[in-house]
């Protein structure tokens, strides 16, 4: 089964232009608290490199592309970003690594709580440790 979980999103709107809706509890599986973007970022650095112990978010590149790998422990598997009508779930307990980004990317992220450090697994090693359910 692919690790990569797709929100679709319709386009409506008329001859003014397309509009792209977003709800609570209807394309986003989870009530929204926080929304941010990653934007102008470096096309020869990665963000991410971390997983989340409770943090739900779904991810839409609403401009340009960029790359990302997922990894639940076991497998890995990447993706281009490159639509804004459709988004990607990441659940917790997902690796997450963000690269390749064109220059007019802009990611835009809807996540399911509001910021707080203490959520972040950082340390890959961590990571394994804790999706294999040991402490050693
Ligand atoms: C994720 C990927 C896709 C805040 O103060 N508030 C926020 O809401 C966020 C997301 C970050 N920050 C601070 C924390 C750091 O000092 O902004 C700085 C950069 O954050 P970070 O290094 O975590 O950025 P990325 O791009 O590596 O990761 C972010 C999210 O943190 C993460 O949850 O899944 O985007």
């Amino acid at each position: 089964m692919s690790l990569f979980e797709l929100v679709k999103f319709n386009s409506l709107g008329d001859v003014r232009g397309e509009l792209v809706s977003m709800e609570n509890n209807k394309e986003i599986p989870f009530e929204i608290k926080r929304v941010y973007l990653l934007m102008k970022s470096n096309p020869n650095l990665k963000r991410g490199f971390h997983a989340h112990l409770k943090l739900r978010q779904v991810l839409v590149c609403i401009s340009g592309s960029c790359k990302i790998t997922l990894d639940n422990g076991k497998n890995r598997e990447t993706r281009v970003l490159n639509n804004y009508l459709e988004g990607i779930k990441v659940d917790h307990f997902l690796w997450r690594e963000i690269f390749d980004f064109s220059n007019d990317c802009i990611l835009m992220v809807l996540a399911s709580e509001l910021y707080d450090e203490t959520d972040y697994i950082r340390d890959y090693n961590e990571f394994k440790r804790i999706i294999n359910g040991s402490n050693s």
